[in-house]
């Protein structure tokens, strides 16, 4: 899974890469000129994998990953620009930071601090982008279509004019809803409303005391609740800070702020949840590891995620839930009080499953 950051300039969208997947980039109050995109990967934090280690003692940890890229900021009307575009092709969520920090060093372009208004305007943004792609495509379509009868082009047209339709509304993509066969004939344009969306406020120190209400504090919730779109508010800032103290200091920090839990694991949950994604695991004395797959995915095709071998010999599956098997206390006493169940290809997997998949190669 990878996730795009981006945002307008200095918003903190580094600072945020930074913490999320450990690395140490320089984050800078003037702009420095073009700046590579960079890609990095964050652990997606986890309880349960701690506890499961206890159970199986295994040589080996791994945690689910998410992979994040940061690319340089993005000014008013840059998002129809092919490179953005092309970087913003694979990832499968878009996180916009937006701006909550004031600061008198590092000017807002827009004169002020308004998480909503740049919100919306960065919306526009992607309306406006992929409206430019969706116009010439329908207008190419048309013309083929008026030269041979190219039964792929047919089908496409009505799919591409819907997505036309809803965006002259100023309709994000993301909020129709298509067949599996239509989701594959737009999937290749990589509409930017087209992807589910996360917003993530960067609050500074003085705005960290509402991050648990920032959404009537800025007047947020019906921009939460649009379809495919979640929100989640963090402070790159206080984040820094902690990361440098030990976990003691970092907790007593924290409940000073009044933060229950770290900010950066609600946006790896809150990416998790957008993109409907469960964990599996897989534990044994070699190594205990958790594996992000779409929620309810079949079992076979949850098998293919370790690896394609283990998809296309795929046997059955045995599996216990994460909370039986703590329950029993061990892998034997749940197989002997018949929680370890024998599933088919077709079992949808449940958060929180570990799971044995018995194949033959
Ligand atoms: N006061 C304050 N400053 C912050 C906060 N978050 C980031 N900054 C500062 O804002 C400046 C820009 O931060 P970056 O993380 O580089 O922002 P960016 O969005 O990656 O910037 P560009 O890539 O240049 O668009 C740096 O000086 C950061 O230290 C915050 O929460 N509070
Ligand atoms: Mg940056």
């Amino acid at each position: 899974m990878k996730i795009g950051l981006l945002g307008f300039p200095k918003v903190g969208k580094t600072s945020l890469f930074n913490i999320l997947t450990g690395s140490h980039l320089e984050v800078e109050k003037f702009s420095t000129g073009k700046v590579e995109p960079h890609l990095g990967v964050a652990k997606v934090p986890d309880p349960r994998l701690a506890a499961l280690a206890t159970m199986f003692k295994p040589r080996k940890l791994t945690a689910a990953q998410v992979d994040y890229l940061d690319i340089q900021g993005l000014a008013k009307g840059e998002a129809k620009d092919p490179l953005f575009l092309r970087e913003m092709r694979n990832v499968d969520a878009i996180a916009h930071v937006v701006r909550a920090f004031t600061d008198e060093e590092i000017p807002h372009p827009e004169g002020s601090i308004d998480p909503k208004r740049d919100l919306e305007t960065m919306e526009t943004e992607f309306l406006l982008s992929d409206l430019e792609v969706a116009s010439r495509r329908v207008e190419k379509l048309r013309l083929n279509i008026r030269k041979v009868k190219n039964p792929e082009d047919e089908k496409e047209l009505p799919v591409l004019t819907r997505c036309l339709e809803a965006l002259e509304r100023e309709t994000p993509i993301r909020a129709l809803e298509f067949a599996a066969d239509e989701e594959k004939r737009i999937r290749g344009f990589a509409f930017l409303t087209a992807k589910p969306l996360l917003g993530v406020l960067n609050m500074g120190e003085e705005e960290a005391a509402r991050i648990g209400s920032f959404k009537s504090h800025y007047a947020l919730e019906a921009f939460a609740s649009r379809p495919k779109v979640a929100l989640c508010a963090v402070s790159a800032k206080i984040e820094m800070e902690i990361a440098r103290l030990t976990t003691e200091d970092a907790e007593a920090f924290m409940q000073d702020l009044g933060l229950s839990e770290p900010c950066l694991d609600r946006i790896l949950r809150a990416s998790h949840e957008l993109l409907g994604l469960s964990v599996f695991f897989t534990a044994g004395e070699d190594e205990v590891k958790a594996w992000s797959i779409p929620r309810l995915c079949p079992a076979q095709r949850a098998a293919g995620v370790i690896h394609s071998d283990i998809e296309r010999g795929f046997i059955r599956a045995e599996v216990v839930a994460y909370r039986k098997l703590m329950e029993a206390g061990s892998l034997a006493a749940a197989r002997d009080r018949g929680w370890l169940r024998q599933e088919g290809k077709e079992y949808r997997v449940a958060d929180g499953d570990v799971i044995n998949f018995k194949f033959n190669v």
